[in-house]
């Protein structure tokens, strides 16, 4: 069988700092459509990883005391140990420092020198070590004190001049232009491809790609008093996962990757340096980059240089994990900005989690357990009520669908949870508990109902909730292919159903606590 493939990465995270939210949320991103599209039966390669080299990394360091490779090691251990507590099912880890990624970072930089990209020369430029970034005079500003600032974001950058290879960037603005008016689904969302375009429009220039100025990057074959700029290093991770320099590999089939998920701070380097460095190299473009917006934390701008991240990890311990996975995609419209609260979190967990899904499934399940025998109940002679929430059920799949290919995972969310209000809605209109004695068979045509509406909920909740919805779905007594297909079948009747428990515990805030 010829399946689909997926092929799905989150940007490669900076070791210089600690993982925190912002890493959590694309990453949670990512796992979701990388669980969706294995519900829908696709081959799915789902990658992750860390970027280990460049200047920043080797003063972190230093400032650490240890050498880098120690110091990247512990964190990226770090962050597969982020990874592993958001439940993220990503299929490799990549690390920069790995001898696979140097093999294909030095081999694609020899593929770029012979087909006639790469050319020697002296850079002279504004250098942001914090972004890793040159920039233009007039993308910087010069502060009282003398010093000079990158006006995006504010790190320090100081004149460079230095020996330097360069990629002749320049040559590819045409190619470029044509290639997104060609795929105009490249670049996501709209907003963000205007930018970029309007960007490649006003000019390219040759791009600076080995310092000499420190050693913690890649050789530069046949020059190795030069690294590899960390961007090119960095962008060539997702080649390398799926095998490359060897095209043959098993894995090179992913290649070109659907969907490069990234936060809009780097969308330039994505839209722009990667399809031009692939251009030169011969390869096709990836299919898709989606470009979210970026978290503040209580009103306040959030990042590991400025140092006032939060780790996901005591917040998943205390409030749990499905929680949080839940609020950060319902909260915000993927691609928008968002601010997280925890007032706000705290808010969803209770209204949409356990006022909501956590108690219609307590109450349709435990009223089974006590009045219907422990099982699914018959179905009997179905009224309009229950064929219209049925109804609904069967549409859910479609509408979730829909809203997940187009990144919407808000939208997904709030299909699911519409659907969980008309339940409410019949719950108490049809009122199974005075049918008890005065009708059981109706009772039970309405108990039926309901659990096969939940049973649609905690399939397609699954990518979003995964331990959550196999809760939901033990206690509806679903075996074991929980695939959208088993939605297409009626719930079987009579199957035995385990004595259920509540899904998300309400959280209670001590009153007048200052947070
Ligand atoms: O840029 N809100 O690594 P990085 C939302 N190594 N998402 C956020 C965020 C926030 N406040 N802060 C970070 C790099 N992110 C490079 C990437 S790829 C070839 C190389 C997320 O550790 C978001 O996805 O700075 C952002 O793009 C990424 O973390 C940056 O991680």
């Amino acid at each position: 069988m010829n399946k689909q493939s997926f092929y799905i990465t989150t940007p490669i995270y900076y070791v210089n700092g600690a993982p925190h939210l912002g890493h959590a949320y694309t990453s949670t991103a990512a796992d979701v459509l990388a669980r969706w599209n294995r519900l829908e039966g696709h081959d799915v390669y789902f990658l992750t990883g860390t970027d280990e080299h460049g200047q920043k990394v080797e003063a972190a360091a230093r400032l650490a005391g240890i050498p880098p490779q120690d110091f990247t090691d512990r964190v990226s251990a770090d962050f597969q140990d982020m990874a592993r507590v958001m439940n993220i099912s990503n299929d490799d880890f990549i690390r920069t420092t790995a001898p696979r990624h140097k093999l294909a970072a030095q081999a694609i930089w020899r593929k770029l020198q012979e087909n006639g990209f790469i050319y020697p020369g002296a850079y002279e430029g504004w250098y942001a070590v914090r972004d890793e970034a040159f920039y233009d005079e007039d993308e910087t500003e010069l502060k009282p004190d003398g010093s000079r600032i990158a006006k995006a974001g504010g790190a320090a950058v100081e004149w460079v001049v230095e020996p330097s290879y360069f990629f002749k960037l320049s040559a590819f603005q045409d190619r470029l232009l044509a290639f997104y008016e060609a795929n105009p689904g490249f670049i996501a969302p709209q907003a963000k491809r205007n930018e970029v375009v309007s960007f490649v429009k006003s000019g390219l220039r040759d791009l600076s790609v080995s310092r000499t100025s420190f050693s913690w990057g890649i050789p530069v074959p046949g020059d190795e008093k030069h690294v590899m700029y960390v961007w090119l290093d960095a962008l060539v991770n997702y080649l390398t996962a799926v095998g490359y320099p060897d095209e043959s590999a098993a894995k090179f089939h992913y290649w070109p990757a659907s969907l490069h998920l990234v936060g809009k701070e780097i969308i330039r380097f994505h839209a722009i340096y990667w399809p031009a460095f692939l251009m030169a190299a011969g390869l096709p473009c990836p299919k898709r980059v989606f470009s979210h917006g970026w978290w503040t934390v209580e009103g306040e701008k959030m990042s590991k240089s400025l140092g006032n991240f939060i780790d996901v990890r005591p917040l998943v311990e205390e409030l749990g994990l499905d929680q949080l996975r839940y609020f950060m995609l319902r909260e915000v419209p993927f691609g928008n900005d968002g601010d997280f609260s925890r007032k706000a979190l705290v808010g969803r967990i209770n209204a949409d989690l356990a006022n909501g899904l956590g108690n219609l499934a307590q109450r349709t399940l435990s009223f089974i357990a006590k009045n219907a025998g422990a099982a699914v109940p018959p179905k009997g002679a179905l009224h309009e009520a229950d064929l219209t929430l049925l109804a609904l059920g069967a549409e859910l799949p479609e509408k979730v669908r829909a809203a997940i290919n187009r990144l919407a995972f808000h939208e997904a969310l709030q299909e699911i949870w519409r659907l969980i209000s008309a339940a409410d809605g019949y719950i108490d209109a049809q009122a199974p508990w005075s049918l008890r004695k005065t009708d059981p068979v109706r009772m039970n045509s309405v108990l039926y109902t309901l659990c096969a509406t939940l049973r649609s909920i905690g399939v397609v909740l699954q990518p979003f909730m995964p331990a959550s919805a196999a809760k939901l779905l033990d206690y509806l007594g679903v075996g074991a292919d929980r695939s959208l297909a088993i939605l297409e079948s009626p719930l079987a009747e009579a199957t035995p159903l385990p004595a259920p428990s509540g899904l998300f515990p309400r959280i209670v805030e001590e009153q007048n606590a200052d947070r």
